[in-house]
């Protein structure tokens, strides 16, 4: 697969938006996709907050293999690193975040009110497109204030959504991308999770390596969803083309269409249809 490189105009503009905003916020809270921590983690992130307090979820995680989830967590907590594991479609972990940002705000919040002061905690929602930062902001505010759609690329500039009840104001920024991934696993991975436009992709080599990916760790998955046998001499490909076949994907003339099969796996497997699926290793 050629090299992924998505970095469209608007994104170093977001960043720059980013940078602008950032001395009016207490703390950042960064959103990383469960079914990929590693690979979801922006890069450039570490300079763009320096210092900024962190606050990190493992978005999705309903969709992550739970154990993996877990490992991450505590991958991540002996870094030093203050992490919750969240949903917002079944709203778990979510009742946790308010406390995990008290307590790593503590200490400003234990000097403003030594000076009588009573204000909110100005936190950035920021992480890569598409892992539901919008989404989490509207779960924590109760409204549909910010759009969040199952698409990359939605939220195009920084809002800023107060939600008093929790002495809260939340700014959503666009999801940003990097350059260029040093490692191309991390760009496919990405783009499986739906980070990364399909227009831009080949979405036949993608749902193969989607599938590759899926027999390291969770070949019983593919079996029981899709109602197939594997045999190790399977290539991806042959594997694809057994869920075509058995899906019924099939042109006039005996033609696998690849387009329609590509474009289900990709679908239920962004869906956690095909099981609950971590594409990263802790
Ligand atoms: N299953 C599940 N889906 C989620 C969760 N959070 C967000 N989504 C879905 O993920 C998709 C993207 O959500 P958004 O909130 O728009 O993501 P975003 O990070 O704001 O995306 P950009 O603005 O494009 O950067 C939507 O279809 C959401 O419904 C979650 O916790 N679990
Ligand atoms: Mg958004």
């Amino acid at each position: 697969m050629a090299d992924i490189v998505w970095y469209p105009g608007h994104m170093a503009k977001a960043k720059r938006l980013i940078k602008e905003a950032l001395p009016n916020i207490d703390m950042v809270i960064e959103l990383l996709d469960a079914r990929a921590p590693i690979s979801s983690t922006n890069p450039d992130f570490k300079n763009l907050f320096c210092g900024k307090p962190t606050l990190t979820l493992l978005t999705k995680c309903s969709l992550a293999d739970p154990v993996e989830t877990q490992k991450f967590q505590m991958r991540l907590r002996s870094t030093g690193r203050e992490v919750i594991a969240i949903d917002c479609k079944t709203g778990n972990g979510v009742k946790n975040i308010n406390a995990g940002i008290r307590t790593l705000m503590a200490e400003k919040l234990a000097r403003d009110a030594a000076r009588g002061i009573k204000r909110p905690i100005r936190a950035m929602v920021a992480g890569i497109t598409n892992v539901g930062k919008s989404t989490l902001i509207n779960t924590l505010s109760g409204t549909k204030k910010a759009v969040a759609q199952d698409r990359p690329g939605v939220t195009r500039h920084n809002s800023r959504i107060s939600i008093p009840s929790l002495g809260l104001e939340l700014t959503d920024t666009p999801g940003i991308l990097w350059h260029k991934f040093d490692d191309q696993l991390v760009g496919i991975k990405l783009a499986c999770l739906g980070s990364i436009k399909d227009d831009i992709l080949d979405t036949l080599e993608l749902s193969c390596r989607l599938i590759g990916l899926i027999r390291e760790n969770y070949a019983e998955c593919l079996v029981e969803r899709f109602k197939i046998e594997l045999s190790d001499e399977d290539t991806d490909f042959e594997v694809f083309e057994k869920i075509a076949r058995k899906r019924g994907f099939i042109r006039s003339g005996g033609v696998i269409d690849e387009d329609r099969a590509s474009s289900v796996i990709l679908d239920e497997f962004r869906a956690g249809k095909i099981g609950r699926i971590t594409l990263d290793r802790a």
